[in-house]
């Protein structure tokens, strides 16, 4: 059977641990794409290298030519340009809307039948453009911004309660902002929701809100630390675990930006659910009962969205 083939489109911080990642678990030969002359071909070649000592293979090539993309099985999208301090995601939305338009472009003509992940910000927005510019079907274009913002939830809660992440399990809903909805009903530590361990006497309320509003926040927490740029090593991973969903039809439900046809009541938008991502993309959309209190900040969070994508309409007429 042929490897699968994976397209990095961006070679910067997540690109270059992306390929990494993808290679490391064999998900395919990897192509890194940029228009830095030299830099996916030096990622290319010294990940390459790296090969050998981390006993993996895959192939790994840079290149500055859409052509390369040819035939590719999964597209994961982070061209463009990150934050820095004292910027909001919605501040990129200008520079890195022309960039979706070049990439939805080369996708279209090269790897149309690809399955596509934008992690470009503003993520909701940026994913919404990306598939009116490529013209894919709306199931074969996601955002990841949920698997990070509820690993983020997760770790903070593992650290709260002094047990391991991989028995908190946590959802976030809407948009990839600071108007994010986690959701607390549905968050469990070893199947246990949140407010039973509440009542339980594990924490206390207090404690829950402040680490909901730490998630809400979390890349801006990054962000000030670093100063140069933002989060890489997580929003790889998060991306890495909903191409092999794919890849290998696994059937995970993992939060992850999906175009929405009426389910929570939205349409025409691409927003933060649970979907179940399989061989044929979003296979299913978890349509949950929200509360009125989740209804509302859920509702919050998708009219930002809404504002993000009629300003990316204003600024290229095309995508009306
Ligand atoms: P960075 O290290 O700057 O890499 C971006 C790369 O894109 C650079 O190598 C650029 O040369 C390249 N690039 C710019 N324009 C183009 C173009 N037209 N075609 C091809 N490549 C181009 O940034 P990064 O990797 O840290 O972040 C990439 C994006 O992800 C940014 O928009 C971040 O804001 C976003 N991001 C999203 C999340 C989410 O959870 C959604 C998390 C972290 C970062």
């Amino acid at each position: 059977m042929a490897r699968k083939k994976i397209a990095l489109v961006g070679a910067g911080q997540i690109g270059g641990t992306l390929a990494l990642l993808a290679g490391q678990k064999e998900l395919g030969d990897v192509v890194l794409f940029d228009i830095m002359d030299g830099v996916p071909q030096g990622k290319a070649l010294d990940l390459a290298e790296t090969a050998p000592v981390e006993g993996f293979n895959a192939k790994l090539s840079g290149t500055n030519s859409y052509e390369a993309l040819e035939g590719a099985d999964v597209v994961i999208v982070t061209a463009g340009v990150p934050r820095k301090p004292g910027m909001s995601r919605d501040d990129l939305l200008g520079i890195n809307l022309k960039v979706m338009e070049q990439v939805g472009a080369g996708i279209a003509k090269y790897c149309p039948k690809a399955f596509v992940i934008c992690i470009t910000n503003p993520l909701d927005a940026m994913v919404w453009a990306l598939q009116k510019f490529s013209g894919l079907p709306t199931h074969m274009v996601v955002g990841m911004a949920g698997v990070l913002d509820s690993a983020r939830f997760r770790y903070f809660l593992s650290d709260e309660f002094g047990v391991s992440v991989e028995d908190v399990h946590a959802m976030t809903l809407g948009g990839h902002g600071d108007d994010m909805v986690p959701l607390i009903r549905y968050s469990t530590v070893g199947g246990v929701p949140l407010p039973e361990l509440v009542k339980m006497g594990w924490t206390t309320q207090e404690k829950l809100d402040a680490i909901v509003d730490r998630t809400r926040k979390g890349g801006g927490e990054i962000v000030a630390l670093l100063k140069t740029g933002s989060a890489f090593y997580a929003p790889a991973a998060s991306a890495i675990a909903m191409a092999e969903s794919y890849l290998k039809d696994k059937k995970r439900v993992l939060p992850v930006a999906a175009y929405l046809k009426g389910e929570f009541g939205v349409n025409d938008t691409y927003v933060g659910v649970p979907a179940m991502i399989g061989a044929g993309g979003v296979e299913k959309i978890v349509d949950l009962e929200l509360s009125s209190d989740e209804k509302a900040g859920f509702e919050k969070s998708v009219a930002s969205v809404k504002g993000l994508i009629e300003a990316c309409k204003t600024i290229a007429p095309a995508l009306a």
